[in-house]
C-alpha cells in the first residue's frame, strides 16, 4: 500500500472509533501528525484510548510509536503541532534522550484537539533511576521533592519511560514492576494517604492489584503529584470483575482491533477531586511500547505480528 493510502486507511479507522464514543473528529487536527509522524504507521504500536473524567468529556485520545531516528519535539515545532516556548517544558525531551536509553518513541494526539503528547520508553529489562530524571534541570522540582515517598515504596529504582503533554504542561512517569511486585490493598491505601489522595474505592484496589506498574502526572506549578495510575492488562474488560462505565463500554463492544486482539489496557486513577477510569484498547500491538509482565510478556517472544489488514 502506498504511505497515502495507508495514512487514509489509518484515518477512516481513527474516524470510526471517534464515532463509537459520539466524537466528531477533526480533520484538521488529525492529518497533520499523520503525515507529520505516521510514515511507519504500518509496524507501529497503535492504541485507542478513552477515560471517564471530565477532563477527558468529548475527545477520544490516539496513540502510536514513531522511528527512532527524529526528534519528535523538534518535528512537531517545524511542523506547526506545536509552538516554541521559554517554558522549561520545551527542553525536557532533549534531557532524557542525553540522559536515558530510549528503547521507544510515541506520540499521542486527541481527534478533537490535535497532538499533545511525546512518549519515551526505556527498555523494559532496564528500569532507570528516578533521582536521575529528578535532576534534570527541566524536569519538575514535585519529582525531587517527593523522592522519599518513592523510596519508601521501593519505586526508585523502576522508572520505564516519561511521557510530555504539551499543552496541559505537565510530565507522566511511569515506573515497572514484576508480578512478585504487586502492591497489596494496604500498601495501596498508606501510597495514596501518603500523597493525600482520597482513599481508594474497591473497583480502584481490585485494579491496583492486578497492576503491571504505575505512573504518575507531575507539573511545574504545584509542588504535589496531580494523579496516580495503577494501569492492568487484560484480553478482555467485559470479563473484569469491575462494573464498567457506560462510556467505556460502549467503546469496548465496538472497537475495531486491527491485528492486536485482545490487547487491553483498564486504568484507575486517583486524583484529589476523585477517581477515574480509562481504557486503552490497542489497534496494533507491538511488544517494546510497554514492558507488560505474564501472557503479554511471554508472546512478545514469538515474531512481530502481520500488519492489520484492513478492516
Ligand atoms: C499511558 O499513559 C500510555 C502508554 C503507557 C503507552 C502509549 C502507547 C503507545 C502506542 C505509544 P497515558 O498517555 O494514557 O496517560 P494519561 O492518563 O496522562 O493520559
Ligand atoms: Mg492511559
Amino acid at each position: 500500500m502506498s504511505e497515502n493510502a495507508e495514512l487514509e486507511r489509518i484515518y477512516s479507522v481513527i474516524e470510526e472509533t471517534a464515532q463509537l464514543v459520539d466524537v466528531a473528529c477533526s480533520r484538521a487536527k488529525v492529518w497533520p501528525v499523520l503525515t507529520t509522524f505516521g510514515d511507519t504507521l504500518a509496524q507501529a504500536a497503535i492504541a485507542f484510548r478513552v477515560a471517564t473524567g471530565a477532563r477527558y468529556v468529548g475527545e477520544l485520545d490516539c496513540r502510536f510509536s514513531i522511528r527512532m531516528d527524529v526528534d519528535p519535539y523538534s518535528t512537531a515545532l517545524s511542523n506547526g503541532l506545536t509552538e516554541e516556548t521559554d517554558h522549561p517544558i520545551g527542553a525536557l525531551l532533549s534531557e532524557i534522550h542525553d540522559r536515558f536509553p530510549i528503547e521507544t518513541l510515541g506520540v499521542d494526539f486527541g481527534v478533537v484537539g490535535g497532538f499533545r503528547k511525546i512518549y519515551a520508553f526505556f527498555p523494559g529489562e532496564d528500569l532507570q533511576s528516578l533521582s536521575k530524571a529528578a535532576d534534570m534541570p527541566s524536569m519538575p522540582r514535585s519529582l525531587a521533592g517527593n523522592l522519599d515517598f518513592f523510596t519508601r515504596y521501593g519505586l526508585s529504582e523502576r522508572v520505564t519511560g516519561i511521557s510530555i503533554d504539551y499543552p496541559s504542561r505537565t510530565t507522566n512517569v511511569y515506573f515497572g514492576w514484576t508480578p512478585a511486585d504487586r502492591f497489596d490493598t494496604k500498601t495501596v491505601l498508606s501510597m495514596l494517604r501518603d500523597l493525600e489522595l482520597p482513599d481508594p474505592s474497591e473497583q480502584m484496589l481490585t485494579v491496583a492489584k492486578e497492576a503491571f506498574g504505575m505512573y504518575l502526572t507531575l507539573s511545574w506549578d504545584s509542588p504535589k503529584i496531580l494523579r496516580f495510575c495503577f494501569p492492568m492488562p487484560t484480553p478482555d474488560p467485559t470479563t473484569l470483575p469491575v462494573q464498567l462505565e457506560p462510556k467505556i463500554e460502549q467503546f469496548t463492544r465496538g472497537v475495531s482491533r486491527g491485528s492486536a486482539m485482545g490487547k487491553y489496557v483498564y486504568a484507575a486513577t486517583s486524583t484529589p477531586d476523585g477517581e477515574y477510569y480509562k481504557l486503552s484498547s490497542y489497534y496494533q500491538w507491538r511488544p517494546q511500547v510497554i514492558d507488560l509482565p505474564t501472557g503479554w510478556r511471554a508472546d512478545s517472544t514469538q515474531s512481530p505480528e502481520p500488519i492489520a489488514d484492513p478492516v
